[in-house]
C-alpha cells in the first residue's frame, strides 16, 4: 500500500493547549507521524511517497471551505504580529460567539472585523493555536490527503494519507480539535469530481477515531450523495455532536449514523458496533469509502477513554476490508506515541491481508 507524506506537515508545532483550565503541552505533535513512519517503514509491505506539490490545494479546499475562513487562516499570523503579537507565539482567541449573546442581533452572524472577533468566530476551543508555521502544515496536510485521493482514483489502489494536523473537527468554517482544513471532506469532494459522474458518485466516510468528527458531519449533512458514518465517546468532546437523532438534513436525512458508545468500550462491543455502521455503508454502496483513521480509541491514550488493545486493530481493519471498496485511509487523531505506529501499522496490515 502507498502512504503518502509531506515534510511540511511537521512545522506546525504549537507548544502548549488548553485544557480543563491548565496549560498543558500539546497533544497532537510531529512526533506522531515519525512514529508511524518508523513503523510502517523498512520491509517492503508500505511504500512512502511524497505529496505532490504542485496540487493547488487552496482551489480544492474551497470545495469544502468557506473563502473568508480560508483567507482568516491564510493571514491570521502575521496580522496578529502587525498588531504587536509574538513571532515566536501562538495565536488563541479568547472570546466566542456563543449564540446566546449573539443571535437576536442583526450583525452578528457577520464575521467581525477585528482580528481578536475573528480569531474566536473560526474557532471552537482552545487546542487551535495559530503559530508562524501553522497554515504552511495545513496545506501540506491537505496536499497529501488529494494526492493519496489521487492514487485511488488513478490506480483504484487503497492508499494511506499520512498527514497533520488532522481534521475531522474542522467545519466549513470553523477550527477545532487540532483541525483547521478537514482533509477527509477535501478529499472526498476531488474524488467527486475526478469521477465521471459526479452526481452519482456516492462516498462513504467511516470516523474510527475516538471523538465525533463534528465538521465532516456539518459538512455533508444535508448531502445525500456522501454518507457519514461515526463510532465514538458519547459523553466525550466535541459534546454538542454525535447523537444517534443527528441523521442527516433535506435531502441528506437518512444519510448521517452515529453510533455513540460508552466510556470503558473493550474490543468486543467495539467491533460489534464497528459491524454495524459497515452493514449501513454496504447498503449505501458506495464509489470509494475514506476512513478518518483515528487511533485514539487504545486503551492508554492520553485522552481517550475507551479500552481498545492492539489485537483489536487487526480486527478492524479485517471488517473494513469486508466491505471491498477502493480505500482511502486518512490519519485523524492517537495520542500514545509509544503505541501509535504499531497500532496504524496493524490496522492496515489487517486490511491488506
Ligand atoms: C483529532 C482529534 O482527535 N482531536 C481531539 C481533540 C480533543 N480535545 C479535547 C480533549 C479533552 C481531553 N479531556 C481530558 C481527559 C484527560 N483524562
Ligand atoms: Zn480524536
Amino acid at each position: 500500500m502507498k502512504v503518502f507524506v509531506d515534510e511540511e506537515c511537521s512545522l506546525h508545532r504549537p507548544p502548549y493547549e488548553i485544557l480543563s483550565g491548565k496549560i498543558v503541552a500539546y497533544h497532537e505533535t510531529p512526533d506522531r507521524l515519525l512514529q508511524i513512519r518508523l513503523a510502517l517503514e523498512g520491509d517492503g509491505v508500505f511504500q512512502i511517497e511524497d505529496a505532490d506539490r504542485s496540487i493547488d490545494v487552496q482551489r480544492h479546499a474551497l470545495q469544502v471551505h468557506s473563502v473568508d475562513y480560508i483567507e482568516y487562516l491564510e493571514s491570521a499570523f502575521g496580522l496578529w504580529v502587525e498588531e504587536g503579537g509574538d513571532p515566536e507565539g501562538s495565536l488563541f482567541p479568547e472570546t466566542f460567539p456563543n449564540a446566546k449573546i449573539t443571535q437576536r442581533f442583526a450583525t452578528a452572524n457577520l464575521a467581525p472585523r477585528s482580528l481578536a472577533g475573528k480569531t474566536g468566530y473560526y474557532c471552537f476551543d482552545l487546542s487551535c493555536p495559530i503559530t508562524a508555521d501553522t497554515y504552511t502544515s495545513v496545506l501540506a496536510s491537505a496536499r497529501v490527503s488529494l494526492s493519496a485521493a489521487r492514487e485511488l482514483s488513478r490506480s483504484g489502489e487503497s492508499a494511506f494519507a499520512l498527514s497533520r494536523p488532522p481534521g475531522h473537527h474542522a467545519g466549513t468554517s470553523v477550527a477545532g480539535g487540532y483541525c483547521f482544513f478537514n482533509n477527509v471532506a477535501i478529499a472526498a469532494k476531488y474524488l467527486q469530481q475526478e469521477s465521471e459522474c459526479s452526481t452519482c458518485c456516492g462516498i462513504a466516510i467511516l470516523d474510527i477515531d475516538y471523538h465525533h468528527g463534528n465538521g465532516t458531519q456539518e459538512i455533508f449533512y444535508s448531502d445525500s450523495s456522501v454518507t457519514y458514518v461515526s463510532l465514538h465517546a458519547e459523553l466525550d468532546y466535541p459534546y454538542f455532536t454525535g447523537s444517534r437523532e443527528e441523521r442527516g438534513d433535506g435531502p441528506g436525512e437518512g444519510f448521517n449514523h452515529n453510533f455513540p458508545l460508552p466510556f470503558g468500550t473493550e474490543d468486543g462491543a467495539y467491533c460489534g458496533e464497528l459491524r454495524k455502521g459497515v452493514k449501513v455503508i454496504k447498503e449505501f454502496d458506495p464509489a470509494y469509502l475514506i476512513v478518518s483513521l483515528g487511533v485514539d480509541t487504545f486503551e492508554s491514550d492520553p485522552i481517550g477513554a475507551f479500552k481498545l488493545t492492539t489485537a483489536c486493530y487487526a480486527e478492524i481493519g479485517c471488517i473494513i476490508r469486508g466491505l471491498s471498496k477502493p480505500t482511502l485511509f486518512v490519519l485523524e487523531g492517537g495520542y500514545d506515541l509509544d503505541t501509535i505506529g504499531k497500532n496504524v501499522r496493524t490496522l492496515l496490515e489487517g486490511f491488506i491481508t
